[in-house]
């Protein structure tokens, strides 16, 4: 119903999608079954390639083939150990569009670009913003704080309108967004989409396990705390024995790195698919105390698209 509105929309444009929509590429959770279902949505759904090597990654890049007719893409998560295995595969299997987080894909861009593939980064900084448009990226995802995994120290709030005014791609709002006040508030920080990830941990197309799921809508504004600050890679996670125990070695000047690092090594893997909630790590954003349904991903993403205009129409 409301396809025609956002026919123009510079993001739509790019990536031939229908919604302005993007769904974050979550580790462990984001998988073929998730993206080509917010794809089939007519938002952009995508793989999240995390620690994946390169076969276990064209499985899932395949099985969203079989799935979906529309755009899909792959979320290169750049601390991998696996990353250059995974931009060969994103290219073999000609997966038309990337997303970059959690580094600088500076080495990867030129190779991406050669192939086709568009590339849209991942930032929470103006700075890298601007390296993004630069190496040419074809949009930038200015994600605040407010987001769950690995988070920068900026709020979206702060961190959209300063990438807006420093680049002339488009830039896609992330971090604290569920619902059509959240969008539409993007829109007036000069954002032209918006990245959820949070959102779609309950969606009934999410194979997250139940457990997390069941904690993430029970979720209350109070709820997730940022660890790992130490290690130089800080994690917003919901609150539990896991993230308690975490802290107090992160304040111990006894706790070495090693200790931590291996503390965090499998913690989400645990929460997402083993379904331990009390001794895993359920990344998740400050916005979970939004998220009080399932919900397919379809009624995610045109629910949220038709709030937001209703209330860009109420307030103008
Ligand atoms: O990457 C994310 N979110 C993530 S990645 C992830 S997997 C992980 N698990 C444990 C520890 C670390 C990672 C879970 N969630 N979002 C995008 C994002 N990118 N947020 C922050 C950044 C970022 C941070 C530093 C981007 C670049 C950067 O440095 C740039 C440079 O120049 O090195």
């Amino acid at each position: 119903m409301t396809e025609n509105v956002w026919r123009n929309n510079p993001v739509c444009r790019a990536l031939g999608i229908d919604y302005p929509v993007l769904q974050g590429g979550m580790a462990w959770i984001a998988d073929a079954q998730l993206a080509a279902a917010v794809s089939n949505a007519g938002g952009l759904g995508l793989i999240a390639a995390m620690n994946s090597n390169g076969e276990q990654l064209r499985v899932q890049i395949r099985r969203a083939k079989e799935l979906t007719d529309r755009p899909f893409g792959v979320n290169l998560m750049l601390m991998s150990p696996y990353i250059e295995e995974a931009v060969e595969v994103v290219c073999e299997e000609g997966v038309k569009i990337v997303t970059t987080g959690a580094g600088n894909p500076a080495k990867y861009m030129e190779k991406l670009n050669a192939a086709g593939v568009k590339v849209i980064c991942v930032v929470a900084s103006v700075a890298l913003a601007v390296m993004a448009e630069r190496m040419g990226a074809t949009a930038v995802v200015a994600e605040g704080c407010e987001s769950g995994g690995h988070v920068g120290e900026t709020t979206t709030m702060a961190l959209v309108p300063q990438v807006v005014d420093a680049v002339s791609i488009p830039v896609i709002a992330a971090g604290g967004i569920a619902d059509g006040r959240g969008m539409a508030a993007s829109f007036m920080l000069g954002a032209c989409a918006v990245q959820m990830g949070t959102r779609f941990l309950t969606a009934a197309e999410c194979n997250v396990h139940e457990n997390y799921k069941a904690k993430v809508l029970a979720a209350k504004d109070h709820d997730t705390i940022v660890t790992g600050r130490t290690l130089g890679h800080p994690v917003r996670a919901l609150k539990n024995a896991m993230t308690r125990e975490f802290q107090r070695l992160e304040n111990d000047p006894a706790t070495t790195q090693d200790q931590l690092e291996a503390m965090g090594a499998g913690a989400l893997r645990r929460a997402a698919v083993e379904g331990d909630v009390k001794n895993g790590s359920c990344m998740c954003g400050q916005i979970a105390g939004l998220v009080k349904s399932e919900g397919t991903c379809e009624e995610i993403v045109h629910g949220i698209c038709e709030d937001a205009l209703r209330v860009l129409k109420a307030r103008a």
